[in-house]
């Protein structure tokens, strides 16, 4: 008997226990805390695992993220250091996130706030719009995720750049790599995205140091932050102080230091923060379990991994 653990215990299980079943139907589909025989476990997919979970699992082979990034699981201090993780690099989650990033871009640049603003108040105000060739956008991480939409964001015809730790050449997108290029590529950028992952290296890198050498001179006469990375790498209260002093025109967050975004969190009612509740790319049962099940069916005919986790990088 070969078994499939989820290991997910703030997701609700059943509908992606459902999905694995049907694309996996050799396998006996599990849930923890329902582990039974730990030595059937081969597969396991995680999220927040318990610590010990994985750890006492004397048979399995290979950790799964059932997203792409993958601090949910690098968190777990007893985690077993010698079984590979697998993390999702999957066209539908990408498209959704191009989707997110462009849709928000765009409804900065075309002032789409104000635009709504005047249709309520019946006011027939035809303001100058700028073009898309007069802003530049700056991506931070230039990984699946970023590469996507700093690519879909190029084909409209904003000046893009890229920043990520290696050099990139990407048509269109300009490249900055590693901490000495982080200071150019943030003041030539009017609209900072950030979709980088969660490492000790990128936490707490939003704040107002970085926020103040953004682009101040751009068409929409001061930067807009756009993070659908992860709430780690912001600074809350900075961002707050920052659009309260007019450092930033605007923010769309998808994602917060602490998840669900409390009552009490001065983003839900800030006029110019779009607020979305990490759902930029959500991942869909049906297609992240056939991906699951592809790579388990690879491994088990040639022994190989794609979409590894190198966790010395923590990404
Ligand atoms: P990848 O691992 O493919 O890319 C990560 C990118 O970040 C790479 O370009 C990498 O550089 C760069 N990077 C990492 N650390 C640094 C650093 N210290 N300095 C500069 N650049 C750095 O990840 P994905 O694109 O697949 O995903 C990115 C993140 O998006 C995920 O980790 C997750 O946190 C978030 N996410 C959010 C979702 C949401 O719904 N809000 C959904 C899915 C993902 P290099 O290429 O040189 O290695
Ligand atoms: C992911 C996420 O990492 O949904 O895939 O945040």
């Amino acid at each position: 008997m070969s078994a499939f653990l989820f290991v997910t215990p703030t997701w609700d299980g059943d509908q992606w226990a459902n999905e694995m079943k049907k694309a996996l139907p050799r396998h006996d589909i599990r849930k923890w805390p329902a582990i039974g025989e730990t030595a059937d476990v081969r597969y396991a997919a995680a999220w927040l695992p318990p610590p010990n979970v994985l750890r006492e699992l004397p048979n399995l082979k290979v950790i799964f993220s059932l997203g792409a990034g993958v601090d949910a699981i690098l968190s777990d201090p007893t985690l077993p250091d010698n079984i590979p993780i697998v993390r999702v690099n999957s066209p539908d989650l990408t498209m959704r996130m191009s989707e997110h990033i462009v849709m928000h871009v765009l409804m900065h640049h075309r002032q789409q706030a104000r635009i709504l603003a005047n249709q309520r108040n019946k006011t027939w105000d035809s303001f100058p719009q700028h073009a898309a060739s007069a802003l530049r956008v700056g991506v931070m991480g230039l990984g699946v995720l970023g590469e996507d939409a700093a690519k879909k964001l190029a084909m409209l015809g904003f000046q893009v750049a890229g920043w990520s730790r290696s050099r990139k050449s990407i048509y269109g997108v300009q490249s900055f790599a590693g901490a000495e290029e982080l200071d150019a590529f943030l003041t030539r950028t009017d609209i900072l995205v950030c979709l980088l992952p969660a490492t000790a290296e990128t936490d707490g890198l939003i704040n107002r140091a970085v926020i103040k050498k953004l682009a101040h001179n751009g068409p929409l006469g001061a930067p807009v932050l756009i993070n659908a990375g992860r709430g780690r790498q912001q600074v809350e209260a900075d961002i707050l102080a920052a659009l309260e002093s007019g450092e930033l025109l605007a923010v769309s967050l998808d994602v917060f230091g602490k998840e669900p975004l409390p009552n009490d969190s001065p983003f839900w009612s800030h006029p110019r923060v779009y607020l979305t509740p990490h759902s930029a790319a959500d991942s869909e049962p049906s297609v992240i379990c056939t991906y699951v099940a592809q790579a388990i069916t690879q491994f088990e005919k040639t022994g190989q991994l794609d979409n590894l986790v190198d966790r010395t990088r923590g990404y």
